[in-house]
């Protein structure tokens, strides 16, 4: 079981890491040049990622965009690396430590920013449609508080 979905995961950063530009001349990027794709099977079920810049499961920078549908819930985890949060529409509710406790959840509105250190434990979770920006230092990971919680625990190849 945990074999396979490694296997998808790297399927996963093959394909964006096609699209992933060449950022020689600066990338310019409108919303609707993005490219849209299912997000790794690490992230529950219904969201979707595109790439902007960089590939994100390779060391350097890199920025990415994650489509989360209404009533999403992104279990207890946390990030080797530092990461830089956007709300590019809708909101986000970000709860800290390594129960995801709905009242105590921070929320963050359109054109709102969260800064989260590297390793701190939180969680996230959507009441409509949002997509936030995911920008900062790869590789991005993604590691459950929970070992088994989504049958995975790292997104990121280099973390195998
Ligand atoms: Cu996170």
């Amino acid at each position: 079981m945990k074999k396979s979905s490694i296997v998808l995961v790297l399927a996963f950063v093959g394909a964006f890491a096609a699209t992933a530009h060449a950022a020689d001349e600066g990338v310019f990027i409108n919303t609707g040049d993005l490219k849209w794709g299912d997000a790794p099977p690490v992230l529950p079920k219904g969201a979707k990622i595109a790439v902007l810049n960089g590939d994100p499961f390779k060391p350097g920078q890199y920025t990415l965009r994650l489509s989360l549908p209404a009533n999403y819930k992104l279990p207890p985890h946390w990030h080797t690396l530092t990461e830089n949060l956007t709300i590019v529409s809708g909101t986000v509710y970000i709860g800290m430590g390594d129960k995801a406790v709905a009242k105590d959840a921070h929320e963050v509105k359109t054109g709102g920013y969260h800064y989260l250190r590297a390793k701190q434990h939180h969680s996230a979770s959507t009441k409509s449609a949002t997509v936030v920006q995911v920008s900062g230092e790869g590789p991005f990971d993604i590691v459950h508080c929970h070992y088994g919680a989504m049958g995975l625990r790292y997104a990121v190849a280099a973390s195998l």
